[in-house]
């Protein structure tokens, strides 16, 4: 090819590029009032520096063909950090393999671009096989936590077994978020956990950790449900006193299991919890978003818990990978009060949706909690209407 070529294919894939990472969002206030999503994706596969992926010499790639292709860009912990809103996002390849990477924005809601390279997970002496889903904590003992799930192939099962895995939370720390110490994983009394995140601060002075402990690699079995249970030492972190504080329900949105999200927020009103439910259909299963609050002074204690989801999946969000899935392990709430939710649509990519605590408390508080029954539900509608007489 010759060389002017070679530059203008290179010119229309940065322009591309560069179009793509610096559009502007648009709000899109949803109609109940509850929260704001926005037009377009924060994060994708496409927005995958193009550095990780094309081999950026006119000798060894003149076609500028993609060397290294992502597949997925999705399920990012949240924190604020020096003034910006940074995400570690789970980046999957077209290999499979899903990693870590960093992408950071001014303002949270639009030109999110990614940190140099991805993150090198140190390890520990039983190595990875794949790592998803970060949970970052800025925990009161003055690290920031990473929580992930670690996954390795499940030694116990027939050879001919080629899918079944054990997932267990692992566990980095850092002060800088560039330099990160490996801890050992999770010591816990079940087979296999994940949705794995630290409590912000100590309780009696131990860590608390919310788990979601389960029997197998889908099926959480007898121990569905988030679990709460005690640290003394993140350095050997064997949980002790672990109880289920959320337990999955018959015939609700989280009726087959549910998992905690990001680390709770703390109000003057409780700990905002906002955790995804997930229910069998037909088409297989659909992963929504839920609140609830715990008792500032037992944070074991639910003290609201509205009925229903708070986010769902819909219209494009709906597709992808493993469709009807939306999931968050990352919000950050800025001092004024501003809440922003990253959450993943369909395990394919990362949108964004605004609200503020004020907002999510008067949710927790006051909508009507689910009666678990088609009755209880009408009965509710009924006493709304019957307040509502002479207003509309
Ligand atoms: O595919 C949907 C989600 O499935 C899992 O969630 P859970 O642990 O609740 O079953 C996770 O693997 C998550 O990454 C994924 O988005």
């Amino acid at each position: 090819m010759d060389k002017s070529k070679y530059q203008t294919i290179i010119e229309h894939l940065y322009a591309n590029y560069n179009t793509l990472i610096q559009r502007r969002n648009v709000a899109i206030p949803h109609p109940s009032n509850l929260f704001t999503k926005y037009q377009y994706p924060i994060v994708t596969a496409a927005h995958t520096p193009l550095h990780w992926r094309y081999d950026l010499n006119p000798e060894t790639n003149p076609l500028v063909l993609e060397r290294i292709g992502v597949n997925a860009a999705f399920n990012a912990g949240a924190i604020k950090w020096n003034g910006n809103y940074v995400l570690v996002v789970r980046m999957e390849g077209k290999d499979r393999k899903s990693f870590f990477a960093f992408a950071e924005s001014e303002n949270g809601i639009d030109n999110f671009k990614f940190w140099n390279a991805p993150l090198v997970l140190p390890q520990t002496d039983e190595p990875d096989v794949n790592v998803y889903d970060m949970r970052l904590t800025k925990h009161e003992d003055g690290y920031v936590y990473g929580i992930f799930c670690t996954e390795r192939k499940d030694p116990s099962v027939p050879a001919s077994d080629t899918s079944s895995a054990l997932a267990n939370a692992g566990i980095i720390r850092s002060r800088d978020l560039v330099n990160w110490e490996r801890l050992p994983d999770l010591i816990s009394g079940s087979n296999q956990q994940r949705n794995v995140t630290l409590h912000e601060e100590f309780v009696n002075g131990r860590y608390a950790i919310y788990t979601r402990p389960q029997d197998g690699f889908i099926d959480t079995g007898a121990g569905g449900g988030i679990g709460l249970g005690y640290i003394k030492n993140m350095e050997h972190p064997k949980v002790e006193d672990e109880v289920i504080i959320n337990p999955k329900v018959y015939h609700t949105i989280y009726e087959l299991k549910n998992g905690q999200g990001p680390s709770p927020i703390k109000t003057r009103e409780g700990w905002l919890h906002l955790a995804h439910g997930v229910r069998n259909t037909a088409a297989g299963l659909r992963y929504v978003l839920y609140l609830f609050m715990t008792a500032l002074d037992d944070i074991e204690k639910v003290i609201h818990q509205p009925g229903g989801y708070f986010i769902a999946p819909d219209d494009a969000e709906i597709i992808g990978d493993v469709g009807n899935v939306l999931f968050c392990n990352g919000w950050i709430a800025d001092e004024n009060g501003d809440v922003y939710i990253y959450y993943a649509s369909s395990d394919t990519r990362m949108h964004v949706a605004t609200t503020s605590i004020d907002t999510l408390v008067d949710y927790c508080k006051n909508t009507p909690q689910d009666k678990l029954t088609s009755g209880g539900s009408v009965a509710t509608i009924r006493t709304l209407i019957e307040n509502n007489k002479g207003k509309y």
